[in-house]
């Protein structure tokens, strides 16, 4: 399977974290995809112009970072990514949304902080960075679990991420079992062999 790909997506980050800790890792192809610049060849496989999307070895093309986890976990012989019924799927799946959420207020936010600061704009931030703050509260209240599924997985992307392009906004401070849970979490393999780097 090919995945297209860039290095500093969250959102890549977790695919390639759930098919690291499925050790199914070594059957996906990354190509390297600016998805900003919507390449022809690209929005052929994803209208929508984002990474990831996987286009599996039967030629189908899969997108969003859901969608895509959900298949992985068709392959290999270890535990599903996504639990399969009952309480613990449903709260892996509110998780997922919890970490998808943060990410999906914080990856545009970031790029609109660079902009010119109208009042629109000023709004629109703040609203997206309220989210996100109420949303961690929310987690520190009731951090995920140690078991590693989407959800757990998902929450730990976006905390990496916060760390990656808001450092300067310490989502750490007065979220003590929220940090002490992600310190822990983050020595899996599947997160720590994903840590984002700027490419340089
Ligand atoms: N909901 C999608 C979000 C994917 C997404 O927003 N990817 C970003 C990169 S981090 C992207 O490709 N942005 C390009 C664009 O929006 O034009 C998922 O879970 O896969």
């Amino acid at each position: 399977m090919k995945l297209c790909f860039s290095p500093t997506s969250p959102y890549v980050r977790k695919v390639m974290a759930c098919a690291i800790t499925r050790e199914i890792d070594d059957r996906i192809e990354r190509v390297t995809t600016n998805a900003n610049d919507s390449p022809p060849e690209f929005v052929a496989i994803n209208p929508l112009s984002k990474v990831p999307a996987l286009i599996t070895d039967d030629g189908v093309a899969l997108f969003d970072s859901p969608v895509i986890c959900e298949y992985l976990d068709s392959f290999g012989e270890a535990l599903p990514m996504f639990p399969p019924h009952g309480a613990s799927r449903w709260r892996a799946l509110k998780f997922q949304a919890m970490g998808d959420g943060i990410l999906d207020a914080s990856v545009p936010r970031r790029g609109e902080m660079i902009k010119p600061q109208d009042e629109g704009r000023v709004a629109w931030i703040a609203r997206q960075k309220a989210a996100v703050d109420r949303t961690l509260d929310a987690l520190e209240a009731d951090p995920p679990q140690r078991h590693i599924d989407i959800g757990s997985i998902t929450v730990a992307c976006a905390l990496g991420y916060l760390d990656f392009r808001f450092s300067a906004q310490p989502w750490r401070d007065g979220r003590p079992k929220l940090a002490a849970w992600y310190a822990a979490f983050a020595q899996n393999p599947g997160i720590a062999r994903t840590a984002p780097k700027d490419p340089g």
